[in-house]
């Protein structure tokens, strides 16, 4: 995938691309996400910690528009009025990230990505999502994933809107993987037939990313 902005590279971003090559923090362990909450190596924590490649744009709401495009029926393009018109959800659900902390009961509000599904009506051959952010980031998702009955686009967390620190004014959150599959400042979303590695999936992290099977870097 290629984006407009080239992302710096910090410290933290160097140190995740080299657990990548050791295999950190693998247990080597598999859980049933119906029989235990919390991921194996991982561990709780009350705060919620700020990750990212250390460029925060700042999106003013007046300015701010989303767009789908790629394999759908019907391509979407909103600004905020439009995405705020849209049937709303709300979600309480946990956070597992890759470096090893999960945050439980965070309640989320915006667009059910069900919802996005019945709009744009992708084609039967995307399979796939690619997510574009304003800060140049990019993942990757199976559409299955994507599907999840609890993945929503967010504009709202604990009744507050969505600071920007963590990726407001709109972010996706896909709960049953890990966080970074969950793009903070969602620009646009690119519905695909081939899957197309995201920024951290080109660095060695797993392109699907299910944390109750560790899935936590590329085996490929
Ligand atoms: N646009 C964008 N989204 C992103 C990232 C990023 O750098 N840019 N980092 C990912 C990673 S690695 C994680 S763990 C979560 C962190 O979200 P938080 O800062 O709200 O905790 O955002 C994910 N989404
Ligand atoms: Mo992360």
């Amino acid at each position: 995938m290629t984006d407009e902005r080239e992302p710096p590279d910090s410290k933290l971003t160097r140190s995740k691309q080299r657990w990548a090559s050791e295999g950190k923090f693998l247990t080597g362990q598999h859980a049933q996400r119906t029989q235990q909450r919390l991921p194996p190596g991982q561990h709780l924590v009350n705060n919620w910690p700020v990750l990212d490649l250390g460029l925060q744009p700042d999106i003013p709401r007046e300015r701010w528009r989303f767009d789908v495009y790629g394999s759908v029926e019907q391509p979407l393009s909103w600004n905020w009025t439009e995405f705020l018109a849209q049937s709303q959800s709300d979600f309480v659900t946990d956070i597992h990230c890759v470096t090893t902390w999960s945050r439980y009961d965070n309640r989320w509000q915006g667009v059910a990505t069900r919802d996005l599904l019945d709009a744009c009506m992708p084609h039967d051959q995307a399979q796939f999502v690619a997510l574009h952010s304003y800060d140049g980031y990019t993942t990757n998702l199976p559409l299955e994933d994507f599907a999840a009955p609890d993945a929503l686009l967010a504009h709202s967390w604990n009744g507050a809107p969505l600071t920007e620190e963590h990726g407001g004014p709109m972010r996706l959150v896909v709960p049953h993987l890990y966080f970074w599959k969950s793009a903070k400042w969602l620009k646009a979303i690119e519905f695909v037939h081939t899957d197309q590695l995201g920024y951290w999936e080109v660095r060695g992290y797993h392109r699907r990313g299910n944390p109750w099977a560790e899935e936590r870097y590329s085996v490929d």
